[in-house]
């Protein structure tokens, strides 16, 4: 059963007793970004764009801030110009007023310092470096545990029902998990269920031999699948606002409402028939005081997956797992996650639905340009941002962010194009332009398919990117900002591709 009788914020969401829970998001290091070359070039994944005017790191924010989690350390240890930028830029970093007045997002840049001469290179030795901070730092005194999550994921979550199983089943370590299938197995920290969703083993990216013992059953994975609905239940009912006085139930919503309390059995209906694993999504919920011992007591740990959750699970540590629902992609991986999650987005029941309740909205940089003029532009299955003017064109199953200038006569099909940060008449041209030197946006007569187009690149008239040759990975074009990964041209962030191009 899950019991919440603390206060209740205007939406029905729990408010976390002040102080107690702290979250603390990884930026990204340079192992990732090299994965994801060349839209890493210039920074590390989460500002990437996203989904046409969001950044991929808007979508954590928005899930934590819509959670009622309000304390926020963002971990930036590469590359992390365009990071701190867009959170500057877009969230409020001064007073914390609009998080509930104890609230703060803060970015914390990781930097050599007394207690530690070197850059870490891993998830927990970057946590580590900053561990002190969290403790010592006086606004921090209360906290109980730390929510630790990537900031490059997409998937769109309420983590209140996960925080509070954390603490009704008083675990020290509870992992964010989801029913796997075989081929996405050795991607992932593959775990081992008891029957009360407890965990008893943590394999990091398995090699294949030892994937027949950690598969399991669907009676194994069971229970795991129940206890994580009845958290969630718990979650939709208390924020139904003024929902009728249940027997020893009673209104929730506003103000220090009286307990609420679920334990009905759940239907089962999990989405995903026949997994067999069981795989980490790398969230994880530790009480500070275990996560601290742990980090000081193994100097030489380096990584979550790896070093700390193996040793706190043979430490005897109560290690539960808990199933986030939904859509969830790591994007990453490779350039092929991220196209096929921004591909996901066009379904008729999309990936992630960013038309969400006001009460729960996708923040992003409140950009103030005016709505895309449509000049006789055909659109099929697109999602198309403010600020574009699109010529006589045909738009099919392609994102695009702001500020896309596409046209005349122009084909842009299966495509990432991200746009642009400013007009081209906003700034003094370094070069006058040219068939070399384009205007920003995609020329007259030109056809795209299957590639993503980074911001304020300047593809030129009559250019063909279509990866004709079907070639999987090629950086021939390099020079000019061209390349192809996983099958897919990628066009590098201020490119300029000539008039004629044909690739
Ligand atoms: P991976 O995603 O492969 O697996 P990793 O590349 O180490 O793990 O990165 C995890 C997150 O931490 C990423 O968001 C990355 O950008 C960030 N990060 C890495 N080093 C950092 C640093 N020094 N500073 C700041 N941020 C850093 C992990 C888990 C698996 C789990 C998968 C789910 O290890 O167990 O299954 O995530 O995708």
């Amino acid at each position: 059963s899950f019991d919440y009788d603390g206060e209740l914020s205007r939406q029905g969401r729990p408010v976390w007793p002040r102080g107690s829970l702290t979250a603390v998001v990884l930026g990204g290091g340079e192992t990732d970004s090299r994965r994801l070359f060349p839209l890493t070039q210039y920074r590390t994944l989460p500002p990437v764009p996203f989904g046409g005017p969001y950044r991929i790191i808007d979508l954590l924010m928005s899930n934590l801030l819509n959670s009622g989690v309000n304390k926020i350390h963002i971990l930036t240890a590469y590359n992390s110009y365009s990071l701190n930028r867009h959170l500057q830029r877009t969230y409020d970093m001064t007073c914390g007023v609009p998080y509930g007045g104890d609230g703060y997002i803060e970015v914390v840049a990781e930097t050599p310092s007394p207690d530690s001469q070197a850059w870490s290179n891993g998830t927990a030795s970057c946590v580590r470096q900053f561990m002190s901070y969290f403790e010592g730092n006086t606004k921090n005194r209360f906290i109980e545990d730390v929510l630790i999550l990537p900031g490059d994921h997409v998937y769109s979550a309420d983590y209140t029902p996960i925080i509070l199983s954390h603490r009704a089943t008083g675990a020290d370590l509870t992992v964010v998990c989801r029913p796997v299938a075989g081929d996405q197995a050795s991607r992932l920290g593959l775990v081992k269920l008891d029957s009360a969703a407890r965990i008893s083993a943590f394999v990091e990216k398995p090699r294949p031999e030892l994937l027949p013992a950690l598969s399991m059953s669907d009676e194994e994975i069971r229970p795991f699948l129940r206890s994580s609905q009845q958290a969630e239940a718990f979650a939709a009912a208390a924020q139904q606002r003024q929902r009728p006085a249940a027997k020893g139930g009673a209104r929730v919503g506003g103000g220090r409402g009286p307990r609420v309390v679920l334990d009905s059995q759940t239907s089962m209906d999990d989405p995903n028939p026949g997994p067999s694993f069981v795989g980490s999504t790398g969230i994880y919920i530790f009480r500070r005081q275990v996560l601290s011992d742990l980090l000081q007591s193994l100097p030489r740990a380096r990584d979550f997956g790896r070093d700390i959750i193996p040793a706190c699970i043979e430490q005897g540590f109560k290690v539960h797992a808990y199933r986030l629902p939904g859509y969830w992609a790591d994007v990453g991986g490779c350039i092929g996650d991220y196209y096929t999650a921004s591909m996901a987005l066009l379904k008729d029941h999309p990936s992630v639905e960013f038309n969400a309740p006001i009460s729960s909205p996708f923040f992003k940089y409140p950009l103030t340009i005016p709505a895309s003029a449509m000049r006789g532009a055909r659109l099929s299955r697109s999602l198309v941002s403010a600020g574009g003017i699109i010529t006589d064109s045909r738009i099919e199953h392609s994102v695009l962010g702001p500020r896309c200038i596409i046209g005349p006569n122009v084909l842009v099909e299966d495509c990432v194009i991200m746009g642009a940060d400013h007009y081209e008449h906003e700034r003094p041209q370094a070069k006058p332009h040219s068939p070399s030197n384009p205007p920003i946006g995609i020329g007259e007569g030109s056809v795209l398919k299957g590639a993503i187009v980074d911001l304020n690149c300047r593809i030129g008239k009559n250019v063909t990117l279509v990866n004709k040759d079907g070639v999987f990975e090629s950086n021939e074009r390099a020079v000019q900002g061209i390349y192809i990964r996983d099958g897919i041209i990628v066009i590098t962030r201020d490119a300029a591709v000539p008039d004629g191009t044909v690739l």
